[in-house]
């Protein structure tokens, strides 16, 4: 062989190896074949010129957008499955990220403007209606359909982000560098489910006001919704908000050293409803002795026959104004949305021999069915994230303390069930941002943008880039400037105040000093308020089999030092204790005593639904001298 001509085998080679990174035209991508894909369509569409089907987008949104690939495709993993996705591919300047959108409510619709915004700024993103069709407030698709409810449910999701690499890898010759997803509420829910079932999926999450304990959450606008129907005269109108509102602060506001409207911590509020009794006859400025009853009821959250609660109520504070207590729960009888999702989920997705009144029906009753037939499908409470760690996947939950759709207080539990999980070190890979006076996901009195919905510009303002800079350089966020807009509608009129969003268990405080609207006079401290975790009924605790007494150690009976350490372990499902903290320490030498004893202990772990768990739990160990 001459050595021109293996020259020219080599460049050969060099084609014949380059061919991959050759991308595909646009309109080629309609006769590529995928799993259970049909794709319906795949068209280039010139910049600035996409006119969307549904609602029409923003004009200065749709000039923004650059030429791009449109490819529309209808997947089918089960049989009643009718899945559509589109994913959207800038033709020129792809940054090599893949971004996933996410859905409210019960979804129903392909989202055009998170698309916009992802291929604006150089992402190619994909958005699916998660199979069926219809308006985030609706479900009566589900009825008898439950490969649609499963779609629904968790796998339109995970579908749509197979079928979008591998479409994005077939456009551009090779698939995403990095994928991330962000959404809200119900989008919330879809994050940590793909974090919990499918960890591969993508490199990083925002997981906003997330739905995740949603059959809990649907009993919870049942207990809300009797509340408020117990009596005709029971029910809070919006006219009444503006009083509860101004009450709240009145009592409140002013204890986290800020007059502002806003409730740094709101489980910190010591607000009691009977002092907006009317005191002579009804008014828009004080409550009636049902109402009150109806107003304590929604603050105590859902509560069985004897008591015990079943989910966190909500917390006093930002209910006024169009995103708080007068859409979501003060909207009419039969008109407020947590009466609308809670009647459309128990209508159209739980079966039931006879009938059941939701007006009637016992709480524990309610949460029972729903556990029972729709928890394994929708719930995404799982706090094993030990997948998700071990493939580098990082994760950002927030979530609005005035939010009057989802209870806050649940997604601080779901955190500390995660951070208390054997084997995860949540630092490494997961943050949560309470956001004071945020209502469901946005708007409220507080400082409420900070990149979950619109680009604000550097990781310091954003949460989406905050996520980017840990996956990408190891930069973990940690605290990030939020702010309020003096409109939310028309952010070129300036802004009122920023405010730090800290890392739970962190929260903001006033120094004391310097101008309250801006951030760099508040510090990230330690947060004080009790935690209240979720009671799941299919959890049953661990049962102590062996447990030998701590020693009593010399210097402690010399001084007749007696009482109680309390311990937290960790009893794992070798039935042992692990990770032994003291919670309550009595004396140096009884404390190390006693951690000593706890570690001889046997148990019968704890067990969820039959299977034992590993669970944290508090161990009281006494210390009584005997004469
Ligand atoms: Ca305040």
């Amino acid at each position: 062989m001459t050595i021109q001509r293996c020259a020219r085998m080599l460049f050969l080679l060099m084609v014949i190896a380059a061919a991959p990174s050759f991308a595909a035209t646009c309109e080629s991508l309609s006769t590529l074949k995928l799993p259970d894909t049909t794709i319906t369509s795949a068209q280039q569409v010139a910049a600035g010129a996409f006119v969307s089907p549904g609602m029409p987008l923003p004009p200065a949104l749709v000039k923004n957008i650059p030429a791009f690939c449109r490819v529309q495709a209808t997947l089918k993993p089960a049989k009643d499955s009718d899945i559509k996705i589109e994913v959207w591919m800038p033709v020129t300047g792809w940054n090599g990220k893949y971004r996933g959108q996410g859905n409210g409510g019960f979804a129903g619709d392909i989202s055009y403007s998170t698309l916009a915004i992802a291929v604006s700024a150089g992402y190619a993103s994909a958005s699916t209606d998660t199979g069926h069709s219809g308006t985030p407030l609706d479900a009566s698709w589900a009825k008898d359909h439950p490969d649609k409810i499963v779609d629904f449910g968790w796998r339109a999701i995970h579908e749509m982000t197979v079928q979008a690499k591998a479409i994005i890898a077939a456009f551009y010759g090779a698939g995403p560098k990095k994928s991330y997803f962000s959404a809200c509420s119900n989008g919330g829910r879809q994050g940590l489910m793909e974090a919990q079932r499918f960890p591969e999926d993508y490199d990083g999450i925002i997981a906003g006001a997330p739905a995740n304990y949603w059959t809990k959450v649907f009993a919870t606008f049942i207990w809300d919704m009797q509340a408020m129907q117990a009596t005709p005269e029971s029910y809070i109108g919006a006219n009444k908000i503006p009083a509860i509102a101004n009450a709240v602060n009145a009592a409140c506001d002013a204890d986290d050293g800020v007059k502002d409207g806003v409730l740094n911590d709101p489980r910190e509020c010591r607000f009691n409803a009977k002092t907006l009794a009317c005191k002579g006859g009804d008014s828009h400025s004080c409550l009636t002795a049902p109402q009150v009853e109806a107003l304590q009821k929604i603050y105590a959250g859902p509560r069985d026959a004897k008591g015990k609660l079943l989910y966190p109520g909500f917390l006093p504070g930002g209910e006024a104004g169009g995103g708080g207590w007068n859409t979501w729960i003060s909207l009419g009888p039969g008109k407020d949305w947590q009466t609308i999702f809670a009647t459309g989920f128990f209508n159209n997705m739980i079966s039931v021999k006879d009938p059941v009144d939701l007006k009637t029906i016992k709480i524990e009753t309610a949460v029972e069915l729903a556990d029972e037939q729709q928890a394994k499908t929708f719930n995404a409470d799982s706090p094993d994230l030990k997948a998700f760690q071990a493939r580098g996947g990082k994760l950002i939950i927030y979530h609005g303390w005035s939010d009057a759709a989802l209870p806050p207080q649940a997604t601080v539990s779901y955190y500390e069930t995660v951070a208390s999980f054997p084997g995860l070190h949540t630092p490494e890979f997961m943050r949560l941002y309470m956001v004071p006076g945020m209502q469901h996901c946005t708007g409220g009195p507080g400082a409420t943008s900070f990149g979950q919905f619109v680009p604000a510009g550097d990781p310091q303002h954003d949460i989406s880039m905050a996520l980017e800079q840990w996956v990408e350089k190891g930069l973990a966020p940690e605290k990030i400037i939020a702010t309020k807009f003096i409109n939310d509608q028309e952010r070129s009129e300036g802004i009122k105040m920023t405010r730090p969003l800290c890392p739970y268990p962190t929260a903001a405080k006033y120094k004391g000093s310097g101008d309250a609207n801006d951030a760099v006079n508040f510090e990230c401290v330690e947060g004080t308020a009790p935690i209240q975790l979720i009671n799941d009924p299919a959890i049953k605790p661990p049962r102590a089999l062996h447990t030998p007494e701590p020693e009593y150690s010399r210097i402690a009976r010399k001084h007749g030092i007696q009482g109680n350490v309390v311990l937290s372990a960790v009893i794992g499902v070798d039935g042992l204790a692990h990770d032994v903290e003291i919670v309550q320490s009595l004396e140096p030498s009884l404390d190390a005593n006693a951690i000593e004893a706890l570690k001889k202990w046997k148990f019968a772990p704890a067990t969820r639904n039959g299977k034992p768990i590993a669970l944290r739990m508090n161990l009281e160990l006494n210390f009584r001298l005997h004469n």
